[in-house]
């Protein structure tokens, strides 16, 4: 029994000793001190011993337990220490390595003029109103004065949930909530996104967005539409900056006109960009028309109000001299970096 406590003291020494991780060292002291390990194992044979040799065996198996449990928590103290070492080395930082540049996002084109237009509005006294995309069929045509199988409708056709409910073509519904919701004076615009059932090519995408205005108050004329829209072209496009009406036909508007912007590259002369012109056509705007009031709860021989609707990708287009409208919507990085 001497010889196999001996035996076992010296092959646990040995592995103890050449033991490099902590979870083989739990493993060791299993082996050689648990409850099954070798050390009891040979406890368990003090039985057969004479009364004489139990208490010597006994002193020399606890001299040996002592012994391993000793070497045991010293190695593993060592290999703690070793542990935490190696992690602060691997998770040491060195200050002089150069930083990495965040990626920077920007603005798209038509979030920077959008943006600028909102600005030159709220400047006026506008607030900005927003409103649903999916939309009644009310909302977006009845009570613009677009009755069902209005001839007008066919050039706003769009993309219907149900019969009732479609993806609105104009943003002019979320004027009309807003007539329903509150009283004269209202100045507001909508921006937002609209859609029309249009093939893509460089001048038409079925999802545009829209910048819509409307003024309603008492004693509002054509001369408060003029100045205001005089007034937005000069602030995007420069002080000596006009525009000019020429009678047109919205349903929901009387009288309407089409806005045409001097030519930025002949100041009116008339070239090539404006083919001869001297003005190009830019957006539509009118008295808003009494129908369309009174739809929206608005006494007509009290009030009166203007409105205007224009495409924000042809200001945009124009603003930065692009040729294609799907340059607008392929989120080509290449061509989106060039904008701040
Ligand atoms: C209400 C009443 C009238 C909004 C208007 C236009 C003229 C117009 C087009 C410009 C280019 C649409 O994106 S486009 O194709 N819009 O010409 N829009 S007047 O009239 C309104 C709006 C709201 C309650």
């Amino acid at each position: 029994m001497k010889e196999q406590l001996r035996q076992i003291e010296e092959t646990a020494s040995a592995a103890i000793s050449s033991c490099t991780d902590l979870r083989a060292l739990d493993e060791l002291r299993v082996k050689f001190l648990g409850k099954k390990g070798e050390l009891t194992a040979i406890l368990k044979q003090m039985g057969k011993l004479s009364a004489e040799e139990r208490p010597v065996m006994g002193q020399l198996a606890n001299e040996v337990r002592g012994k391993l449990e000793s070497m045991i928590s010293e190695k593993s103290a060592a290999l703690q220490e070793a542990a935490k070492a190696a992690k602060i080395a691997a998770e040491s930082l060195d200050v002089t390595m150069p930083g990495k540049r965040p990626a920077m996002g920007r603005l798209h084109p038509l979030q920077i003029v959008e943006n600028e237009i909102k600005e030159i509005f709220l400047g006026m006294g506008f607030s900005v109103a927003d409103g649903p995309e999916v939309e009644y069929d009310y909302y977006n045509f009845e009570a613009l004065n677009l009755p069902p199988n209005h001839p007008a409708r066919d050039t706003q056709d769009t993309f219907y949930i149900t019969e009732n409910i479609l993806l609105r073509t104009q943003t002019s519904s979320v004027q009309v909530h807003v007539m329903e919701n509150q009283k004269p004076p209202i100045r507001v615009i909508s921006p937002g996104r609209v859609y029309r059932s249009d093939a893509v090519d460089a001048t038409h995408s079925p999802l545009f967005h829209q910048i819509e205005g409307l003024v309603v108050d008492k004693g509002i004329t054509m001369a408060d539409l003029k100045g205001t829209l005089e007034l937005l072209m000069q602030r995007l496009y420069g002080d000596d900056c006009k525009i000019r009406l020429r009678p047109h036909h919205f349903p929901f508007t009387e009288p309407s006109a089409e806005v045409d912007v001097m030519c930025f590259n002949c100041h009116g002369e008339g070239c090539r960009v404006c083919k001869g012109e001297g003005y190009i056509e830019l957006l539509g705007a009118g008295m808003v028309h009494p129908k369309v009031l009174e739809g929206c709860g608005i006494d007509s021989s009290v009030y009166s109000g203007f409105a205007f609707g224009l495409g924000l990708e042809r200001i945009v287009m124009r603003r930065y001299n692009i040729s294609d409208m799907r340059l607008l919507f392929e989120n080509d990085m290449r061509f989106l970096e060039q904008f701040r």
